[in-house]
């Protein structure tokens, strides 16, 4: 995701970290402590990686339309090792990408 599509993406989703702000590319990367307890919001397992089904969760929770497509788009984009399953590293790097 890059650019307007990410932004878009974001405003759709509501995807906001714990403490309310924005995960956006404008230098506003969230320290190490906000990152940590958002992933594991997300990674409901705790394998260490967010997997489809547990992005699938979080994308219905925020009442996302076509979470399905959202979620393929997401891992096709940042699953830089094509392991199927994001480490929190794939998963905020695409997020913070500009
Ligand atoms: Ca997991
Ligand atoms: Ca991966």
């Amino acid at each position: 995701m890059k650019g307007l599509d990410l932004i878009a993406v974001l405003m759709i989703t509501g995807m906001l970290l714990p403490s309310g702000k924005a995960v956006a590319c404008e230098g506003a990367l969230p320290d190490d402590e906000e990152q940590e307890a958002f992933f594991a919001a997300i990674d409901t397992d705790h394998d260490g990686f967010i997997g489809v089904a547990e992005l699938t969760e979080h994308y219905n929770s925020l009442g996302v339309q076509d979470a399905a497509a959202l979620v393929a788009q997401t891992i096709k984009d940042a699953d830089e090792d094509r392991n199927g399953k994001l480490s929190a590293a794939e998963f905020f790097n695409d997020m913070t990408r500009c």
